[in-house]
């Protein structure tokens, strides 16, 4: 592990700061987490380095990789975890409407796809509107530009996807190449990978390092899908200075509690609503829908409006039914106690 000194290396920043000039207990030790097992989360700090045991039921949902924690004195128990500078999270894959953290801390997020059948536009503006939702930095990464004859159509379809965006086309097998995210790898800066199987993320992260530390596996040759390689988010000092996250490619990313990145990412059918004659048009087949309008005199592309329905739908479905599971759970956690509490006293009373 890094020997750094100061914990500005490791990403603290004044918030951060903050939180800890407002701690009584002066014994605490701030740490970042680096990697989240099962039982265990790997925590660092400058001139410390240990396992320590996951936190459960904490308020702020579980300990995700990214996030800065204090340890206590013996730097062996998480006493608490600090507020969050931004925040990545999705809904688990399964029926049960659960929400899973991606990472924290993140001050620029890799949208990483190759320029191959991997590409899909509905799938990085899902990426996208996660990282405008947590007013992260976002830039689409293109990589295996070396294996594709002309990259400039992937990059002309990708800069259409948000306001603004920053597209790079890169071989994550080459340094020189990555030359171009440079700029975003200062020492201190945390960067978070995200991408579906087999698009190079831990490619990119071995050439940064200058190591082949991390397993990659060939793509299928038929699909260019990947195999599943990562299995943990796991955070990786660079050379220079700026940490890297690695993430496991996703089957799946359900999009929950996003509201604000998606009509960013859609800005200009966002503005378009606005205009619809009904407040709560859904631009189906409502009159007087200045969206369905626009269609109708191609202003806007009729596939994102596809795409922009579908996930204000799922995003909405999904937040809505997150939430009543939080309140379900909080009320049978209520009921618990109640019970217990109650069985306590009987036992009391019989004593
Ligand atoms: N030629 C070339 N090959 C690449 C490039 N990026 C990745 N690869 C290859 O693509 C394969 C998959 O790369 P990985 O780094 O394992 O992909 P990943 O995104 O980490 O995949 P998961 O861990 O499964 O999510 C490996 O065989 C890499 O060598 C690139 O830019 N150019
Ligand atoms: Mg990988
Ligand atoms: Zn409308």
């Amino acid at each position: 592990m890094p020997v750094n000194t100061k914990l500005a290396d490791f990403g603290w920043g004044p918030l951060q700061e903050r939180q800890r000039s407002a701690q009584a207990d002066q014994n605490i030790r701030p740490a970042r987490v680096l990697d989240v097992h099962r039982s265990l989360v790997h925590v660092a700090a400058p001139s410390f380095d240990e396992s320590v045991p996951t936190p459960l039921n904490h308020e702020k949902g579980p300990v995700t990789v990214g996030d800065w924690v204090f340890v206590d004195e013996s730097g062996k128990r998480i006493v608490s975890i600090l507020d969050r500078t931004s925040l990545f999270r999705r809904r688990a894959p399964g029926t049960d409407y659960r929400e899973q953290l991606i990472a924290a801390n993140v001050d620029t997020l890799f949208i990483v796809s190759s320029c191959n059948h991997d590409f899909n536009e509905a799938r990085l503006e899902r990426y996208l509107a996660i990282g405008r939702d947590a007013g992260v930095m976002s830039l689409i990464v293109l990589t295996k530009a070396d294996l594709c004859e002309d990259s400039s159509d992937y990059v002309r379809r990708s800069s259409k996807l948000a306001p603004g965006l920053i597209v790079e086309t890169v071989n994550a097998l080459e340094r020189e190449s990555l030359a171009v995210l440079d700029s975003w790898l200062a020492s201190g800066q945390t960067i978070a990978l995200l991408g579906s199987s087999g698009v190079g993320k831990s490619t990119l992260t071995n050439t940064l390092l200058g190591r082949r530390d991390i397993s990659t596996q060939e793509a299928r040759a038929d699909d260019d899908r990947g195999r599943h390689t990562t299995t943990s988010r796991q955070m990786h000092q660079l050379p220079g200075g700026a940490w890297l996250v690695d993430t496991p490619g996703m089957r799946e990313l359900q999009l929950t509690d996003v509201r604000s990145g998606l009509d960013d990412v859609f800005a200009e059918i966002t503005e378009l609503a606005r205009k619809c004659r009904f407040a709560d048009c859904t631009h189906n087949a409502e009159p007087g829908c200045a969206v369905l309008a626009a269609v109708e005199n191609s202003e806007v592309d009729v596939d994102r409006v596809t795409r922009w329905r579908k996930l204000v739908r799922e995003e909405a479905h999904n937040r809505e039914s997150i939430a009543e599971r939080r309140a379900r759970d909080k009320s049978t956690g209520k009921l618990y106690k109640t019970i217990i509490s109650e069985t306590q006293r009987k036992k009391g009373r019989e004593a």
